[in-house]
């Protein structure tokens, strides 16, 4: 990530090392220049109880994205993350 990194504090992204859909997310982050942070399931437990408790799967990646109502939306799937990261750009 770059200094010139546009911040979206209002997201995280639920993930792992070893995921190919994750990669390919972490990529297209770091490709449109976003600084999201970074929230590893497998080394951090909290983080796997939030993704299961928050989005009702432990599947990654997902993207929680924090609403205006203070709510938060649970968006998987890789191609729908990265489609919508475009679109907020
Ligand atoms: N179609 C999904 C596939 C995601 C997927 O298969 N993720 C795997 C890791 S590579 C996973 O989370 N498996 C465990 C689970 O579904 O709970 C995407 O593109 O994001």
């Amino acid at each position: 990530m770059t200094l010139s990194a546009v911040q979206t504090n209002d997201m995280a992204l639920y993930h792992y090392d070893s995921c190919p859909f994750c990669a390919k997310t972490r990529h297209a982050i770091h490709e449109l220049d976003l600084s999201i942070e970074l929230r590893n399931i497998q080394k951090n437990h909290q983080h796997r109880i939030e993704l299961q408790q928050g989005g009702n799967k432990t599947q990654v990646p997902c993207l929680r994205i924090e609403q205006a109502n203070g709510k938060a939306h649970w968006l998987y799937e890789s191609d729908d993350i990265i489609n919508f990261l475009r679109s907020r750009k």
